[in-house]
């Protein structure tokens, strides 16, 4: 059977009394509590029309609310689709279109920029504020007494190489097999506290939540990443694992000085991106636990990680594939490599999606025989540990942020004045990678401040091209094709 009993059900009967979430300056809130909580609201959102199979889609920052809000949905049997409060109005409604979402939550200080979204859509959905639904009478509803691993329960979307996003359909099932797997990698001690730095909406911090009520783990939860808090919070809070970007290791190195993080703090779990080498070194000469992982939205977080053993001796290295996962490296034919030859990493395994929704062309590219093409590169040293290599095809990470050349592209090239676009990555010490832009004019009179005002309207700052140049021609292979890597011989000297 597919069938467990609900886990929040079973977490508050086994551990009632067990810090689920805590908080600075909050006070903590148990199992027990977090399960009347989402009961209640979940009943409530009945009242609002929400049931099994409907699409909701969520906008908030980190909160203990949103937190109630995941699971109540989970009570109905409803879809969450995680927004990214990063993106633009018009970014997130063709997300909220996308996914078919029928209504919209949103926490109470984003509900302005919410509206907006809503308005700005083609067809009217409703929006409710977190305290919209508590206003909310409770309405007679059966609320699920089981999970069905084979049901959806979230999406989240990430960006594509054609810039158009497409949704990652999580089911239980796949958060069940990540959170089981990371504890069969990383243990787990009965004193474990998991910090939440990173933004619930990313896969990687839903899923340190998800963990909490599978394994009655308490959530250290911050509302964003603020590296006082972090510092203090691995300091003084008991915090025994934090996951974190690259951006927010260096910030935390910087910070650090010349203390040193308590041996109860046993693991920092880097992932969402290439792991520079510096960075690591300084890591490992400051002491701090770096565990190095390889992940994505389609593998509902980690699937392969660097166990500590290992972390000096494989410096670089993402590990290997979590237990119940497997990796291969496959060459154009679709032939595995060998050692140390490059290749495209392909996936397989009860965390990894079984497709984005409702797009059938993206899963027909991207699914073989039961496993995924990532599109990332990367080699298996003698030992079989994979090494991931930074050139997904045109992929820029800032900052822990997924960016596509071809969605700055077509904003840029919907402005009046433009006649051609090439967008590209330059190399940043502050957020990894940033995407610079060419231009090819037909107003000469066009500005790059002009250029930057349109752009802050269409896209998430973070997309958001750091440099503009402005060019005569882009440069093109015999197919007339834009041949990305060769913009960087445009920028002067
Ligand atoms: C790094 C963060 C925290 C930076 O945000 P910060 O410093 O809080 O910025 P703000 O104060 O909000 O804004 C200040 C200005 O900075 C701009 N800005 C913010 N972020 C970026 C960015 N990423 N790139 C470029 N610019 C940025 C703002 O726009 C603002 O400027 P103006 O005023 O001009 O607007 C923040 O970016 C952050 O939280 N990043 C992490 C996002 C993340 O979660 N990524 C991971 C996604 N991947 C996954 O979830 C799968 C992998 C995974 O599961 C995983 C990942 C990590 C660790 C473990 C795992 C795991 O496997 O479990
Ligand atoms: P996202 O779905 O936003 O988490 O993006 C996942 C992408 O981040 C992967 O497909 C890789 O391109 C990149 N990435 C994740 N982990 C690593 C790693 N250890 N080294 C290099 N790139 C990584
Ligand atoms: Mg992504
Ligand atoms: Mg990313
Ligand atoms: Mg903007």
């Amino acid at each position: 059977t597919n069938m467990m009993p609900h886990w929040l059900d079973k977490r508050a009967d086994l551990t009632p009394n067990h810090i689920a979430i805590q908080q600075p300056f909050k006070d903590p809130i148990t199992f027990i509590e977090l399960k009347t909580k989402a009961k209640s609201l979940a009943k409530r959102l009945s009242s609002a029309g929400v049931s099994l199979g409907s699409r909701v889609g969520v906008y908030s920052p980190n909160s203990a609310e949103m937190v109630v809000v995941l699971h109540s949905l989970s009570y109905l049997g409803a879809v969450a689709v995680l927004i990214n409060t990063r993106l633009s109005t018009s970014e997130v409604s063709h997300q909220l279109t996308d996914a078919n979402v029928s209504l919209l939550l949103t926490s109470d200080e984003a509900s302005g920029a919410c509206q907006s979204i809503v308005q700005s859509l083609a067809s009217p959905i409703s929006l409710y504020s977190f305290s919209d639904v508590w206003r909310l009478g409770e309405k007679e509803t059966n609320l699920r007494t089981e999970i069905d691993l084979n049901a959806p329960f979230t999406i989240i979307y990430t960006s594509g190489t054609t810039g158009f996003p497409k949704g990652v359909v999580h089911t239980y099932g796949n958060h069940w097999w990540s959170a089981i797997s990371s504890a069969l990698n990383l243990g787990l001690d009965v004193n474990e506290k998991w910090l939440a730095a990173l933004p619930l909406f990313h896969v990687g911090g839903l899923s340190i939540l998800l963990k909490s009520c599978i394994y009655g783990m308490t959530v250290y939860l911050l509302e964003k990443f603020d590296v006082e808090a972090v510092h203090h919070a691995i300091m003084n809070e008991g915090v025994t694992i934090a996951s974190v970007v690259s951006v927010m290791l260096d910030r935390l190195l910087q910070w650090l000085q010349s203390e040193y993080y308590p041996s109860t703090f046993r693991c920092m779990l880097l992932g969402g991106g290439p792991a520079p080498k510096p960075l690591l070194e300084r890591a490992a000469q400051a002491n701090v636990p770096v565990f190095q992982t390889y992940g994505m939205t389609e593998t509902s977080s980690q699937i392969a990680t660097l166990s500590p053993n290992n972390a000096l001796d494989k410096l670089g290295s993402a590990g290997k594939a979590l237990f119940p996962a497997q990796l291969k490296i496959i060459n154009e034919n679709g032939n595995e490599q060998p050692a140390f030859v490059y290749g495209e990493i392909y996936v397989k395994g009860p965390m990894v999606t079984n497709g984005y929704f409702h797009n059938e062309d993206a899963n027909k590219r991207s699914f073989h025989n039961g496993w995924l093409a990532t599109g990332d590169i990367g080699y298996f040293d003698e030992d079989g540990f994979l090494y991931v290599v930074d050139r997904r095809k045109d992929l820029i990470i800032s900052g822990g942020e997924n960016i596509y050349p071809a969605e700055i592209e077509s904003v840029l090239l919907g402005m009046e004045g433009v006649e051609e676009a090439g967008v590209t990555k330059k190399a940043d010490e502050k957020w990894g990678s940033v995407p610079i832009a060419f231009l090819v004019r037909s107003d000469t009179k066009l500005t790059e401040e002009q250029v930057l005002a349109f752009c802050h309207a269409k896209l998430a700052n973070y997309k958001i091209p750091k440099e503009i140049y402005f060019v005569d021609t882009l440069p093109r292979n015999a197919s007339n094709k834009l041949v990305r890597h060769k913009l960087t011989r445009f920028i002067p000297k």
